[in-house]
């Protein structure tokens, strides 16, 4: 992986992370997700494995288009999310843009 590539990171130069008004903000945008060691939070319980799978599954290609990817993880029917901005370390738009559209399609599916 190039430097010049990475510096991109899909056209936008790495930018600093939110300082504490902006994570408030960011908050106040987000009413369900909270922040935890420093990342944006959220957990989603769907009605079985299956559909918490499907999420995933259909969350993934979202995820390969922004090319900004979650630290999350799946028990039974939950599916635990945190959202940072490793090449900045720490939140960032972008992390703000990810949640709403994880929030999107955990909308479009049938939750418990
Ligand atoms: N996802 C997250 N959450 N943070 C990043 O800094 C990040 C990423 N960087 N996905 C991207 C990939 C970068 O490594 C590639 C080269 O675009």
């Amino acid at each position: 992986m190039g430097l010049t590539f990475r510096a991109a990171y899909n056209g936008r130069m790495a930018r600093p992370p939110y300082d504490s008004a902006a994570l408030q903000h960011a908050l106040e945008v987000l009413p369900h997700w909270t922040l935890k060691s420093g990342k944006l939070h959220r957990e989603y319980k769907f009605p079985d494995f299956s559909c918490a799978i499907g999420f995933m599954a259909v969350a993934a290609m979202h995820i390969e288009k922004l090319d900004h990817h979650p630290e999350w993880c799946n028990v039974y029917n939950r599916v635990t999310v945190d959202l940072t901005t490793h090449d900045a370390g720490g939140v960032t738009d972008r992390d703000v843009e990810l949640a709403q559209v994880l929030d999107a399609v955990a909308g479009k599916l049938n939750r418990a």
